[in-house]
């Protein structure tokens, strides 16, 4: 793919050699794009591009198969206060169990500063259930658990005003957009770059949804590091 620069460990080329010269040897665990740990950079067009498209199938779908929210640190904060502390403008006062208080969020779904942890919720980027639908489902409980607790990739989760995070639930780009206007050249890029980064799939009309807003968006260069 042109634009694409793809560094892959020798591991997985020697993997992939090896399999050449011994079509018997067991399959690579790596997806189309890639193998975890991969990182990809290309132009938002072109990792816009390599989205495969699929029908989406929501059948056996439980917001529990993706636990939620874990300390995988055991530091005593858990995914949600974990994203409050990184993404605070002004740090909240923690006290004994991962208590968080005060503090100060910038909501950029609605452009808004939200004072107190209270009135925020952790966004899944891609929604749990929209994970599910374009390939999750196919992935073993840990993965899922995984994926419901991304803190290696900033753009996974985010801690957005309560409101809108509810206005959102598991709508995908082809139903709902942020509010603020000036936000959704990066939600958009956000949404193609953690999709690419789990290796999920595109439906059509959400295809149609990202390319007329990434139309009117800089074609600027995405970094993804693969996680499956
Ligand atoms: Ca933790
Ligand atoms: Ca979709």
């Amino acid at each position: 793919m042109k634009g694409v620069v793809l560094f892959r460990t020798a591991a997985v080329a020697l993997t992939a050699l090896s399999a050449l010269l011994a079509p018997v040897a067991p399959a690579s665990a790596a997806g189309p794009l890639g193998a975890p740990g991969d990182v990809l950079t290309m132009p938002l067009a072109d990792a816009l591009g390599a989205l495969p498209v699929q029908e989406e199938d929501r059948t056996g779908y439980s917001r529990s198969l993706f636990r939620h929210w874990i300390d995988a640190d055991k530091d005593g904060c858990n995914t949600r206060a974990e994203v409050l502390k990184e993404e605070a403008v002004i740090a909240p006062v923690q006290e004994a169990g991962c208590k968080l208080s005060g503090g100060r969020w910038y909501s950029p779904y609605d452009n808004q500063y939200i004072d107190g942890p209270a009135g925020l919720d952790i966004d899944h980027l891609v929604p749990l259930a929209e994970a599910w639908d374009s390939g999750a489902s196919q992935w073993s409980p840990a993965e899922r658990q995984a994926y419901a607790n991304d803190l290696d990739a900033a753009r996974s989760l985010i801690a957005v005003s309560a409101k809108t995070n509810r206005s959102k639930a598991d709508q995908d780009p082809a139903t709902w957009m942020p509010p603020f206007e000036g936000y959704r050249c990066q939600y958009v890029a956000d949404w193609i770059a953690t999709k690419l980064r789990w290796q999920l799939s595109i439906d059509t009309t959400e295809k149609n949804a990202l390319t007329k807003t990434a139309a009117g968006c800089a074609n600027a260069p995405v970094g993804i590091t693969l996680a499956r």
